[in-house]
């Protein structure tokens, strides 16, 4: 993380960490950190997104999300059948009472279906998430993610994922 930051926005360094810093929304009594995007190649049309929601309150459920840069959005889990991973859409992210659940790689995330663009390390994209009871909130999501290989190849990250 920090060695891309060094590299690819080494002048606006003070900029990112303060988007850094306001990383973390609260809606409700939801809390989102550390919103992150995974960044694209050329032509790549779909990345996934990954969050923390620590729910400090009753039992609510992400129910949708979308954003502009992309045709739609979904909300998937990933898991292990016959040795290969699978992902496979969810109706919604389960917020327990008094917990906290981590969307990563590997695991539940946000998935972008059709991007209109691509999406750079460095870029802020803002995604609107809904919840049954704390209902909508828009999170700036920051891109990270492995420079773009020299080729327009897709990185390994992406051949895992689809
Ligand atoms: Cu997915």
């Amino acid at each position: 993380m920090k060695k891309v930051l060094s590299s690819v926005v080494v002048a606006s360094a003070f900029m990112a960490s303060m988007a850094f810093a306001s990383n973390e929304v609260k809606v409700g009594s939801l809390k989102i950190e550390n919103p992150q995007a995974r960044a694209t190649v050329p032509a790549q049309k779909m990345s996934g997104g990954f969050m923390k929601i620590e729910n400090a309150g009753a039992a609510d459920k992400l129910i949708s999300a979308s954003s502009s840069v992309s045709k739609s959005m979904e909300l998937h889990t990933m898991s292990m059948e016959n040795n290969v991973m699978k992902m496979r859409e969810v109706k919604a992210i389960e917020l327990p009472a008094k917990s906290t659940v981590e969307l990563k790689p590997g695991g539940l995330h946000l998935m972008f279906i059709d991007l209109n663009k691509q999406l750079n390390a460095g870029d802020i994209i803002p995604i609107k998430l809904k919840f049954e009871k704390a209902g909508e909130v828009e999170v700036k999501f920051q891109v990270m993610g492995n420079k773009p290989p020299a080729h327009g190849q897709p990185g390994h990250d992406h051949s895992k994922h689809h």
